[in-house]
């Protein structure tokens, strides 16, 4: 058993009350350790401390590409120690390895990237009138919070904790109480680079306990939060109380649009890729698959014969889709597929898979609903499993309407030959990103994304990001 500790202010602690919570192995339920149930008391202790280091001239008046030395050493010190991040990732999480260890690249991506942009934030000069010269300057915002969820650990903490460090900030981290590994490791990077003690903290416990505290803490300056929609809102309304600006990243019901001129070998691997990464467990997920109708009963008998051929099993074992993270999840994509059953067809799937020597875990074979009325609870709710609804549409007005006829609006898929219909639906999408012809392009780190409608707002990745963790002052000097 891993005991964890917290990192506060450059030094590892336990929580305030000594209580610890356990975390498990999603392939077979087992117990592999504990971290500590950080509450209030540490929340506030790490907030002092991040506080106190964004004051501190040791990193305030640091050279903005000593910061991004900082930033590429852990590019660095992550590729390092891929295999063992990776293999911590899938024993947290339940991803296969292989998902894992792109997780893992994506993370010394991104402080990569942001190590690159540390010393390139410039300002604005803009004409007013004669005899007067005026500027913008970004400036960092203070201290930023960031709450992560359980699905992509490494990959979101490193993607708004290294924005935020690039531009100056310091940072608290909560971790999702169900996944703490490789934040731990991320602290234990920063602890061995220059990094003055106080920047990087990172707490772990309960989102009603440690998250709540931090996001109603007066003196956090922003809150990047990725998780539910009903914490979101709770995180918003606390934000609010001390007019705290949010980036909230909440999911998605993300669309893949089929048409018959599309490649068909490509859009089959499109779709399924996005639904079965990480079991599903992922914001972006593709859980509607929209399917032109001359061309649905050929698309989804391929599409049936491909998922009877994916492998569910551990993820160590590197199978096509690895273990649910929890019973919590496990029953909530079940009730899921339930309602689709009485108001659909299951094509294949929606059942249990007992995996040999991991009977524990909770496998779910990958599965398909067809003839779900579009406004029903399983077409329109995040399900976050391998669950894929299928609608068909006959006409391009018909694909776009059912494509933003849901809440949420974070990623759609268009595959199609047709470039002028591809560009006609993409202008017309209601959603943060829209791909055509793939899914995700590769991650895409430097890409903008959030969601519109429901799925949130804000930007991360990419850099428009570093405008969350920095604010913009204007200076007017007047000289003649
Ligand atoms: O999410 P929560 P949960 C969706 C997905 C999943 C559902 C529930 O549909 O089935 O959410 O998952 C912290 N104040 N997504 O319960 O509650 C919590 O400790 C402050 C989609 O895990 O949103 C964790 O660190 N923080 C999503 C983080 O918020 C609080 C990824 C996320 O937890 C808090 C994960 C509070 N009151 C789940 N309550 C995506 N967009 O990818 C909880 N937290």
């Amino acid at each position: 058993m891993d005991e964890l500790f917290m990192y506060i202010d450059g030094e590892w602690q336990e929580s305030h009350s000594g209580e610890r919570l356990d975390y498990v192995n999603p392939a077979n339920q087992q117990v592999i350790g504990t971290i500590p149930r950080g509450k209030a008391e540490d929340v506030n202790r790490a907030v002092s401390a991040a506080k106190a280091s964004f004051k501190a001239d040791e990193w305030r008046k640091i050279k903005p590409h000593e910061r991004g030395y900082i930033l590429s050493e852990m590019a660095h010190k992550i590729r390092k120690n891929k295999e063992e991040l990776a293999r911590l990732e899938t024993m947290d999480v339940g991803k296969p390895l292989s998902q894992a260890h792109a997780d893992v690249e994506a993370a010394a991506r991104y402080f990569e990237f942001y190590a690159g942009a540390a010393d390139k934030l410039m300002g604005e000069t803009i004409p007013i009138e004669d005899g007067v010269i005026d500027f913008t300057v970004r400036e960092p915002i203070g201290v930023t919070a960031h709450i992560i969820p359980w699905n992509y650990p490494i990959q979101i903490t490193s993607r708004s904790t290294a924005a935020a460090i690039a531009t100056g900030n310091t940072v608290v981290v909560k971790t999702a109480e169900q996944t703490s590994l490789t934040a731990m490791k991320l602290a234990e990077y920063f602890h061995e680079t220059a990094l003055p003690k106080g920047v990087f903290n990172v707490v772990t416990g309960l989102g009603q306990e440690a998250g709540a505290r931090l996001a109603n803490h007066p003196d956090v300056n922003h809150i990047t939060f990725t998780g539910s929609v009903p914490t979101g809102i709770k995180i918003m309304k606390a934000a609010a109380d001390h007019v705290v600006p949010v980036t909230l990243e909440l999911g998605g019901k993300s669309p893949n649009l089929v048409f018959s001129d599309c490649d068909e070998q490509k859009a089959l691997n499109g779709v399924i890729r996005a639904i079965i990464q990480n079991a599903g467990q992922t914001c972006s997920a593709g859980s509607r698959l929209l399917i032109e109708d001359s061309y649905k009963k050929r698309f989804l008998s391929l599409l049936k014969a491909r998922f009877e051929e994916l492998t569910v099993g551990s993820g160590e074992k590197d199978s096509d889709i690895g273990p649910i993270l929890s019973k919590e999840q496990y029953e909530k994509i079940v009730s899921y597929i339930e309602q689709g059953r009485e108001q659909g067809e299951i094509i294949t799937g929606g059942e249990r898979v007992q995996v040999k020597g991991c009977e524990e875990g909770y496998y779910l074979q990958p599965t398909i609903i067809d003839q779900l009325p579009h406004d029903s609870t399983v077409a329109q709710e995040e399900i976050f499993g391998p669950v894929l609804a299928v609608f068909s549409f006959q006409t391009e007005k018909e694909a776009l309407q059912l494509a933003n006829g849901t809440d949420y609006g974070l990623v759609t898929g268009i595959w199609t030959s047709d470039i002028g219909k591809a560009h006609r639906l993409a202008d017309e999408i209601r959603s943060g990103q829209v791909f055509v012809n793939n899914y995700g392009a590769g991650g895409g780190i430097q890409m903008p994304f959030g969601g519109y409608k429901r799925s949130g707002f804000g930007r991360e990745k990419g850099f428009v990001a570093l405008k969350n963790y920095t604010q913009l002052k204007n200076v007017a000097i007047k000289y003649r």
